[in-house]
């Protein structure tokens, strides 16, 4: 395929997917609007129509709980298409902001990119007025979030945040909540079923085990009515996600420019501590004998040692120290060598490494652009340089794909994928 058609069919996408006001993931397969995914793409509208990824961000806050939590799905409308559904998630109608307004929403989060996302479309925005008053608006309730993950995540300051389910990573499948999710008990539920599979091949998703465990936790936390101290207290999944917490040390940041403009100086203070707080506590992951960073599991309080493209993306939230960068470049370069495409979501040479399934081997386009953005702040231009060579080439052979493999470039899981398309029209169509 040409330039100028992926370009062209990058905004087709977008503009196919967009359900009146927020945009779906890709059709069928994800039909609602989903928090990450809403923060990429909206990186992607602008590069089009500015008005409307503003209106994207304002219509994901719609969902946005009283004490803060944005919801990883936000389920504006009906579908049949996937599963579980509102009704699974059976959310409590007093948690919402707006009491006039009955909002369906999931029950967990998402790794926070959206801070991140204002601060760069405010920057690059050609409409300044609208930039600058769609900031403004969207300032308190990121702070609400960010306040959120800091608070009810980490009760005890650590500085570090916890999860309590792999949806809430956006890295479902990934090998390092095996062991975690091993713990968790659950019968095989006949009377659930999957949609996915009617989409996307089995090979390519999620295990059944694994789905039973993810719906054994919705069903813990419907107990509990999702009181934030029970969870804290009692969740048989929690984790110290390397994903989530590198993005929100990064909004953090972010988060932090915005306050300059719109917040009070308590405000830019009590975040300017949170960031000092993160940046150090992220020391305790570091495993200098991995060069990167690993995740944690809160149960057994240990470290899980399984090396996973979420290591890197310390690197997005200016964590690492010189020494850490060049050891983490060379490891990367590792992987480069291992297969034919950059970034593949675990490290090749691991046991667990799947080429196609999900989380447990294929490369994301989202996780490499913000992979290559952080190695080309620390200045290692060579190597973020390979990375979006090989996101374009995995465009130009496969189109617009939920993940790909990283040996063959096959595109897999949903086609016509949202965050695919934006990533590509907002990183990879310039400078080439
Ligand atoms: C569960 C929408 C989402 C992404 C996640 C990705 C996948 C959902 C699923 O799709 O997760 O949230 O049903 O598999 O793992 O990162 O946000 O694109």
């Amino acid at each position: 395929m040409k330039r100028i058609s992926l370009e062209k069919k990058s905004k087709e996408i977008l503009i196919k997917n967009d359900r009146g006001g927020y945009t779906v993931p890709t059709a069928g397969l994800y039909p609602f609007q989903w928090n990450w995914d809403t923060g990429f793409t909206a990186l992607g509208l602008i590069k089009f129509d500015e008005q409307r990824a503003w209106q994207e961000l304002g219509k994901l806050f719609e969902g946005q709980w009283q004490d803060g939590l944005l919801p990883h799905i936000i389920f504006h409308q009906f579908s049949p298409d996937y599963y579980p559904g509102p009704d699974l998630w059976g959310i409590p109608k007093d948690v919402f902001k707006n009491k006039q307004k009955i909002h369906q929403t999931s029950g967990i989060s998402q790794p926070p990119i959206l801070a991140t996302v204002v601060k760069i479309i405010l920057n690059e925005a050609h409409d300044k007025d609208l930039a600058l008053n769609s900031a403004q608006e969207l300032y308190p309730r990121l702070l609400a979030w960010n306040r959120w993950w800091w608070r009810k995540r980490d009760p005890e300051s650590t500085g570090l945040s916890v999860v309590y389910h792999p949806w809430e990573t956006g890295m479902d499948n990934s090998p390092a909540w095996d062991s975690p999710l091993k713990r968790i008990e659950s019968q095989n539920n006949a009377e659930y079923k999957r949609r996915d599979l009617q989409q996307v091949k089995k090979s390519q998703r999620p295990s059944q085990k694994d789905y039973d465990r993810y719906m054994a936790l919705l069903e813990f936390f419907r107990s509990v009515k999702y009181d934030p101290q029970i969870l804290y207290e009692k969740s048989p999944f929690k984790v110290i996600d390397l994903g989530v917490n590198s993005l929100l040390q990064r909004s953090n940041t972010d988060l932090l420019s915005l306050a300059q403009l719109f917040g009070t100086i308590e405000e830019q203070n009590e975040i300017e501590t949170r960031i000092r707080l993160t940046k150090k506590a992220f020391q305790r992951l570091w495993a200098p004998e991995f060069s990167t960073y690993l995740n944690w599991d809160c149960i057994t309080n240990t470290r899980i040692e399984i090396p996973v493209a979420s290591g890197f993306l310390a690197l997005f939230a200016r964590v690492p120290n010189e020494n850490q960068v060049e050891q983490m470049t060379n490891e990367l370069s590792r992987w480069g060598c291992l297969c034919r495409y950059l970034v593949p979501s675990c490290s090749p040479d691991s046991r667990y490494f799947e080429v196609k399934r999900y989380w447990r081997g294929p490369v994301w386009f989202i996780v490499n652009w913000m992979i290559g953005e952080g190695l080309l702040y620390y200045g290692q231009t060579e190597l973020s340089e390979k990375i979006r060579r090989d996101s374009k080439e995995l465009a130009e052979k496969s189109g617009f794909f939920e993940y790909y493999d990283p040996n063959d470039s096959s595109g897999l899981g949903g086609g016509e994928f949202s965050w695919t398309a934006a990533i590509y029209l907002y990183w990879l169509s310039k400078k080439i």
